[in-house]
């Protein structure tokens, strides 16, 4: 990979904390030999974990009420691709970005050459029947696959169609669709039609899926529907890849959920009925926050991860969630802002490869409650930050990788290059 960030930036950097990171590896490596887990095999893990980065994650995001850009904002895909090399060369851990069309759409020879020498690849494809682009001919004021017209659906359809199309040109393997689809007051929609014409459409998107790739439902509880979704929750999207088939699944965005609603167990009966596409990452305190990922509750995100490593560990049959993060910046740069979000997703991984398993289902088994809590605790209380560093350091990467971001001035080079985009009103993307 060429490299975005000159490499003597990083090595300057990671030497100046070479000493202090060895000496903190080994002493986390003697206190995990003490509970018998060898940092070796762990080193190994954190190395092969990955992240996918949304193309859109690298622009600034807004809110209902303006949106405050930032300087050097990516001007297209192909900008967005070298920020995203940004964030995988400080990080090691987000070799892929995930498109969304018609945002990115581009000539795909060209994307792939970028993107190759770039060092990244393509993750899934998203589709976009939330908002009208500038040359559609129907309107998804009143929704898209779900609109009560056959001809706005058929458009919708379409589209999801084309982006099967260029994601095949560029080697993607999965389609994620999430509408906007519902409506604003009681009456307004008929609830079994609107989900019977989104089945309908959702088959005709699901007949053309190839094979070898999966086609993931996203479910919101609300937003920008504000009483009724279509797909509002976990149990109506298995409904909807139960109906669909095999290559259908649930992804689970950590934000589309009610306040408190416990999500690691939605995640584990999804495990359990082999319904579990993937994620898109990031916190909330309120709704459909979209702020980094551990940033408002960490404990929420290694609880996420206990599930996931413990159907790792028990060998469930073709378990391969896909992580991506989904977050919008306003008062952040948002490759500062990826950058910590993709390492706190590995560090809860990280966590969640030290619970003692065994010990847990021993005291599960005899009902004790406050060893079990305990049993958990005590993987999330580990501090893993020298493991997550030492692999970024092996991998090439850096050991501070917001430090050395900054003594890079990376974000000062493209601001030069980039010109100011507008400030505008509604941003949310
Ligand atoms: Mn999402």
């Amino acid at each position: 990979m060429a490299g975005l960030i000159d490499t003597a930036t990083i090595d300057d950097m990671n030497a100046r904390d070479r000493a202090a990171l060895q000496d903190d590896f080994e002493a986390l490596g003697a206190r995990l030999a003490r509970r018998n887990i060898d940092i070796g095999r762990l080193l190994d893990k954190v190395k092969a974990f990955a992240i996918a980065i949304p193309s859109w994650g690298v622009g600034t995001g807004g809110t209902r009420f303006a949106r405050f850009p930032g300087p050097g904002e990516p001007r297209d895909v192909f900008d967005k691709l070298h920020d995203c090399a940004v964030v995988q060369q400080l990080t090691r851990v987000t070799p892929s970005v995930s498109l969304h069309i018609p945002w990115d759409r581009a000539d795909p020879k060209r994307l792939l050459e970028t993107a190759g020498a770039l060092g990244l690849g393509f993750d899934a494809m998203n589709s976009n029947t939330f908002s009208d682009a500038a040359d559609q001919r129907h309107s998804y004021k009143f929704g898209s696959l779900s609109h009560t017209d056959a001809a706005v659906r058929r458009q919708a359809v379409d589209h999801n169609l084309d982006c099967i199309e260029i994601g095949k040109a560029i080697g993607s393997k999965a389609l994620t669709v999430w509408i906007g689809d519902g409506s604003n007051f009681p009456g307004q929609s008929n609830f079994a039609r609107a989900f019977s014409r989104y089945l309908d459409s959702m088959g005709d998107i699901y007949a053309a899926i190839p094979e070898d790739w999966r086609l993931f439902t996203e479910h919101k509880m609300f937003e920008p529907a504000f009483y009724s979704t279509v797909v509002q929750d976990w149990g109506t999207n298995y409904l909807i890849v139960r109906e669909l088939g095999p290559k259908a699944y649930c992804l689970v965005d950590l934000g589309h959920h009610a306040p408190n609603v416990n999500i690691e167990m939605i995640v584990s009966r999804l495990i359990q009925f082999g319904k579990l596409g993937g994620f898109h990452f990031n916190d909330s305190k309120y709704g459909d926050d979209d702020l980094d990922a551990g940033a408002i509750d960490p404990y929420r995100l290694f609880l996420v991860f206990n599930e996931l490593v413990d159907a790792e560990q028990r060998g469930v049959e073709d378990f391969r969630p896909a992580h991506m993060l989904d977050q919008s910046h306003n008062v952040t740069d948002p490759i500062e802002s990826l950058m910590l979000s993709a390492i706190e997703v590995q560090r809860a991984y990280a966590q969640a490869l030290l619970v003692d398993r065994q010990a847990l289902e021993g005291f599960q088994e005899e009902n004790d409650a406050l060893m079990a809590s305990q049993t958990l605790k005590a993987a999330y209380r580990t501090d893993v930050e020298p493991l997550l560093a030492m692999a970024r350091v092996q991998a090439g990467g850096a050991a501070d990788p917001v430090s050395a971001y900054r003594a890079s001035r990376y974000r000062q080079k493209v601001a030069a290059e980039r010109p100011q985009a507008s400030a505008g009103g509604g941003g949310i993307v």
